[in-house]
Formats: structure tokens, sequence, C-alpha cells
């Protein structure tokens, strides 16, 4: 399936089989000289979660999600206090962890936060300078950079402190072979693939979407420009689209190549309660929202995660039948009745289109929540949706009764 590409992913990262020109595609990368960058950034290196129970959070991903088991680290391989499963699909790689001794600190952050995003780890080739220029901005350094060896070679990692209790963990895995760290044992599925379904449901993390508290926004945003010097994007939701209806303040920052992208959302004073708020609430401060997950096949994604059980924000007829909607939108890969069918949103701007659809929350608590999406030389985030996805986000916070 994804043979015969010109380049590798290599100065990306060396993730299993996606190469550069499928990730330009996927995931909207453009050209980027990252020589003078005070904090090169190559790649998301996992996204790593808290469970409740990661043994069995671990099975939901790999049926519902399609992913991969490729390896384990728990009480069988010497680490007592916690389980963690690591799974892949293409690039995107997650770690689900929880705790298993009732004394494990994993366990107290899970009674803070539930489920949810602990750290966005992000693969580095100089962890010891970008910790250095970190530290020359402030910024708070949780781990050290040190190295960890096993007969697989040696990992350098460090990590530092972003919003809420959220991490960002570095990693110079270039010169290790093993499956992910040491510590880890490789390890298999045993879920067998549904018959007829795609080998993949997605081959890279998009980007990963932080809410902070009101007020704060900017500050994060700034702390991005000046810890890791990242960009601002284009995309943003302004004062007038936040209190018309979107009750939320958006901001985007990314890497140079766009590779790594992290929305920014802040609550706005508005009509309505924020769904922000209501995240803030109940994940017990800042933390991440969505992690949006990019497929070359939206279509054949949503069949597959819908047939597994996974549920969706639903778009109303009227979206679909709107005929400036349809003018804007000209011709897609996708027929537009087949996106009414699916319930997938489309959205245009001068660089292309994307087609993405949006789950419900995907825990107990109204926390975090995944995006699919599929570019096609779009480098937005879906503006023309906002008003139809926040109002299906709204009516799920009113069955609630949070709205
Ligand atoms: O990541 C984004 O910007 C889009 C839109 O609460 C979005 O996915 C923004 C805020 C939000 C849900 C989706
Ligand atoms: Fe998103």
């Amino acid at each position: 399936m994804l043979q015969g590409m010109t380049h590798t992913v290599e100065p990306q990262g060396a993730l299993d089989d996606v190469s550069y020109d499928q990730l330009r595609q996927l995931v909207g990368l453009v050209d980027h000289d990252s020589s003078t960058d005070p904090f090169p950034v190559k790649s998301m290196d996992a996204v790593v979660f808290i469970a409740g129970n990661a043994t069995q959070t671990a099975w939901f991903y790999q049926v519902a999600f399609g992913m991969q088991l490729v390896a384990y680290s728990g009480p069988e391989t010497g680490h007592f206090d916690r389980k963690s499963f690591v799974l892949k699909s293409g690039s995107a790689r997650f770690v689900i962890t929880g705790g298993v001794q009732r004394d494990s600190s994993l366990l107290d952050h899970h009674r803070r936060h539930g489920d949810g995003v602990i750290d966005l780890a992000l693969e580095v080739a100089d962890v010891d300078r970008c910790i250095e220029h970190a530290r020359s901005q402030g910024a708070t350094i949780l781990e050290e950079p040190h190295d960890v060896s096993d007969e697989h070679g040696t990992v350098r990692v460090a990590a530092i402190a972003t919003y809420g209790e959220t991490r960002h963990t570095l990693v110079d895995r270039s010169k290790y072979t093993g499956v992910y760290l040491p510590g880890y044992e490789p390890r298999e599925s045993s879920v067998v693939r549904p018959e007829g379904a795609p080998k993949r449901l997605f081959q890279a993390v998009d980007h990963c979407v932080g809410n902070v508290e009101l007020g704060k926004m900017d500050y994060w945003v700034d702390w991005y420009h000046r810890v890791m010097g990242f960009v601002n994007m284009a995309e943003f939701v302004g004062d007038d689209i936040a209190t018309e209806y979107s009750a939320l303040m958006s901001k985007v920052v990314s890497n140079g190549n766009h590779r790594v992208k992290f929305p920014l959302n802040e609550p706005a004073i508005a009509k309505k309660r924020s769904q922000i708020d209501e995240y803030l609430e109940f994940y017990g401060g800042a933390g991440c929202q969505h992690i949006a997950l990019a497929t070359n096949d939206i279509v054949a994604t949503v069949t597959a995660m819908r047939a597994a059980g996974v549920e969706f924000l639903d778009t109303p007829d009227s979206y679909y039948d709107d005929p400036e909607l349809r003018a804007r939108i000209g011709e897609v890969r996708v027929p537009i009745e087949k996106l009414k069918e699916h319930r997938i949103l489309v959205d245009r701007d001068e660089d292309g289109y994307l087609l993405q659809i949006f789950t419900k929350p995907i825990g107990d608590r109204p926390t975090v929540f995944y995006e699919l999406i599929e570019r096609h030389g779009s480098l937005g985030f879906g503006k023309g949706n906002f008003k139809a996805l926040f109002e299906a986000i709204e009516r799920e916070q009113e069955r609630r009764g949070n709205l």
C-alpha cells in the first residue's frame, strides 16, 4: 500500500512506511529550512495517555481504531507500578498507561483528570540543545537530559512542562533500534482485523489541541513561540466568531514545516456556556482536548470505526442541502451525497480542501475526543465548518445537562 515512494520519511523520524511525500499530503507539510531553528522538532514521537484501565483501553484502540499493538511494559517486564501498551497506525504512535500498584502516582493523576493525554512526546535530533533553549526561556524542566540504554542502543530523553499537567517529553531515538524505549518488549495484537477492513484506519497524527483557562491562550501561544520557536498558523477563532456562536477563542502554532501543529483554545464569554469550560471543569484544568488523525480514505475509516461502535457527532441534513456550501465546495473526491450519508464535513480554502469528522467524547468524562481529517491541499482546520461543528458540540453538551 505504501510502497514505491521516492523519499523515505528520514529526517522526519523513521516511523514505519509512511513516506515523506505521503506525509506532505496527509498532514499538509510545507518546505522549511530548520537549520536555524532554536528548538528543531522532527515529529510527534508519541501521544501518551493515562487510562483508568490501560489493559482495556489498549484493546479499544486495537478494535475501534484498528491500531497494532507493538510493545508492552509492566509487571511481567519488571515494572511493577504500571502497565504501558504501545500501539501504532502508520506513523502515529499511542502509548496507553495505567497504574497497577495502589501508590502509583499515575493513579493520583487519573483521580484528578480521568482518562486523558499526559504527554505529547516529540522527536528531536538534539535533546540537550532543545533543553538549553527551553531553560533560557524560563520553561519548567521536568527531566534533565539523560541516556536510557539497553541491548538495542541508547535513547536520549528529557521532559518539559506545558499547559496543565501535560508534558512534552523530548526523544532522540537516532541511536536506538528497539521497538519503543528501553524497558519495553515487543508485543503483537491478538485482535484480528475484520475481513475487508483497511490495513490501517489512519496514517499520522495531524494536530493535538490544548484547552487552556480563560485569558491564558495568548500566554501559551507566546510560550510556544519563545520556548519551541513555533510559528502562528493563519487559522484562528477571534472575538467576532467567539461571541456569535463558538464560545471559544482559538489560535494555532506549529513547527516550521507544519509536521507538529498545536491549536490552543480558551473559553469565550458568549451567549452559551463554553464547551471549553465544560472540558476544564470535568478534566480539572487545562489539558489536551482532541487529537486529529490523518487518513487518506475518511469514508473507509468512518465506516470501520462506526462498525466497531465509535460514535460521531451528527450533522443536520441542512448542512449538505445548503446551495452556498455546494457552490463553495465544488468538486471533491467523495460525492456530496456520500459525505451526507456518513455525516462528514467538508471545507475549502485557497490551497485546497479537507474532509473531517469528530467523534463524541470517548471516555466517561466529557473531555477527550478525536477528529479524522483527510487533506487535499488545505493547510487549514475547517474554518468553514466551525459554526456547524460548534452547534453539534452544543447539542451534545445540552444532552449532558452542561449547557
Ligand atoms: O482543531 C481545530 O481547530 C478544529 C476545530 O473545540 C475545532 O478541529 C476547534 C475547537 C474545538 C473543536 C474543533
Ligand atoms: Fe482539530
